[in-house]
């Protein structure tokens, strides 16, 4: 979901606003709370702006709220740099690297697919790869693409959302050999990231952490739910695998404990679902002090806005580690989001273009009316709704 906010002076400015399958909540704020409020307001003072949405409400933050406060953020930070003359990042502070590290995602129904597909990604020139394989003996596997040629069939046709049964025992038989299997195949030079989805308790977590120790993953990402940030000491005490966090926090306080108690070594959050560009910086900044390393969120229900403001983010962030890639968007989505980002030897550079560098086609989104799609819910075997 795109959003635009448009000036009197005739800039406009771009923000990603997509939440899974609850995208017409964050329009409703959009248009319904945002928008009265905003018009007549100048678009150059971004941080009233984002006080004023997130501050001036009596009830604060829920993942509806930050998405729409996070399009308007990222629009006005497209529009400043317009104004400006300059790419988004140089208002930032300026570079901080030359290009941005990405880890692309090798998935299969098995462990022989998964890894043909990280040798062709490190032919690419890719030097970092999230390893996914399907769990046997269930019938679908989070985040695994199955029979489909690529996410945007498997996850853009689901009007409601599917269930899929989850087994921790069924999945643990499956990971060390995964990962020890990546390890010898794709050799020493390559990082490797594998990402749980949330699935185990934390003491599961700590025993999957000290298992994967040897095979020396960059990080394991989102072991465990953050609900409950004390938890992750659990995790914590029992192994130095890498720990990254942050995709579904929708503010600082969601991973501020884990932060300062340097309970994880990624934040993960995205400008989307955490108020946009103001609200990174202010993470990063944050996370930086203990240690912590940003690897933004890069998943396909997050639009190539959110990827554009990233690229930013990324260049500037002194404590940068790694942006996570999934591609430039399938050919529909190409034909609609004009950008020059450019993609090579698994780095990325942000556009030099004033603003995000981005543009959207309203003519060419027009053919495609909005469809809602959901990701999967996750029940254990007897039928207990799953994620803790
Ligand atoms: O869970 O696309 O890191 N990426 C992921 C993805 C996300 C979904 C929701 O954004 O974990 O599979
Ligand atoms: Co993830």
């Amino acid at each position: 979901m795109t959003a635009r906010v448009v000036t009197d002076e005739g800039l406009y400015g771009l923000g990603d606003a997509t939440l899974n399958g609850r995208e017409m909540a964050v329009v409703a704020w959009l248009e319904e709370h945002a928008a009265p409020c905003l018009i007549g307001r100048d678009p150059q003072d971004i941080e009233d702006i984002w006080h004023y949405l997130y501050r001036g409400a009596y009830w604060r933050r829920g993942p509806v709220a930050m998405a729409a406060i996070g399009a308007i953020d990222m629009a006005l930070w497209d529009i400043k740099g317009k104004a400006a003359g300059m790419p988004v990042y140089q208002l930032l502070g300026g570079r901080s690297r030359s290009c941005v590290g990405l880890y692309a995602h090798a998935s299969g129904t098995n462990a022989e697919e998964t890894l043909c597909k990280a040798g062709e990604l490190v032919e690419a020139g890719f030097r970092a790869i999230r390893i996914q394989s399907a769990i046997s003996g269930l019938d679908a596997t989070y985040g695994v693409l199955g029979d489909k040629k690529d996410y945007y069939e498997l996850q853009g046709n689901r009007p409601l959302p599917p269930e899929e049964v989850w087994s921790t025992q069924k999945y643990f038989n499956m990971v060390e050999e995964l990962i020890c299997e990546a390890r010898h195949r794709l050799g020493n030079e390559v990082q490797l990231v594998h990402d749980v989805h949330n699935r185990l308790t934390p003491i599961e977590s700590a025993r999957l952490g000290k298992l994967l120790e040897k095979y020396d993953l960059l990080f394991l990402e989102d072991p465990s739910i953050a609900e409950n940030q004390e938890s992750f000491r659990v995790i914590r005490q029992h192994t130095t695998t890498p720990l990254a966090i942050g995709e579904t926090c929708n503010t600082i306080w969601d991973c501020k404990d884990l932060i300062q108690n340097q309970l994880i070594d990624y934040i993960r959050m995205s400008a989307t679902h955490a108020g946009g560009i103001t609200a990174m910086r202010r993470i990063a900044d944050f996370a930086a002090i203990y240690n912590v390393r940003t690897a933004p969120h890069g998943a396909p229900d997050l639009s190539p806005v959110c990827l554009a403001a990233h690229l930013h983010l990324d260049t500037w962030a002194p404590n940068f580690g790694i942006q996570e890639f999934v591609g430039l968007g399938n050919e529909q989505s190409r034909r609609i989001f004009k950008q020059d980002i450019r993609v090579e030897n698994g780095t990325a550079h942000a556009s030099e273009a004033p603003g995000l560098g981005i543009d959207f086609d309203e003519e060419a989104a027009k053919e495609h009316p909005y469809k809602r799609s959901y990701l999967p819910v996750s029940r254990l075997e007897d039928g207990t709704l799953w994620h803790w």
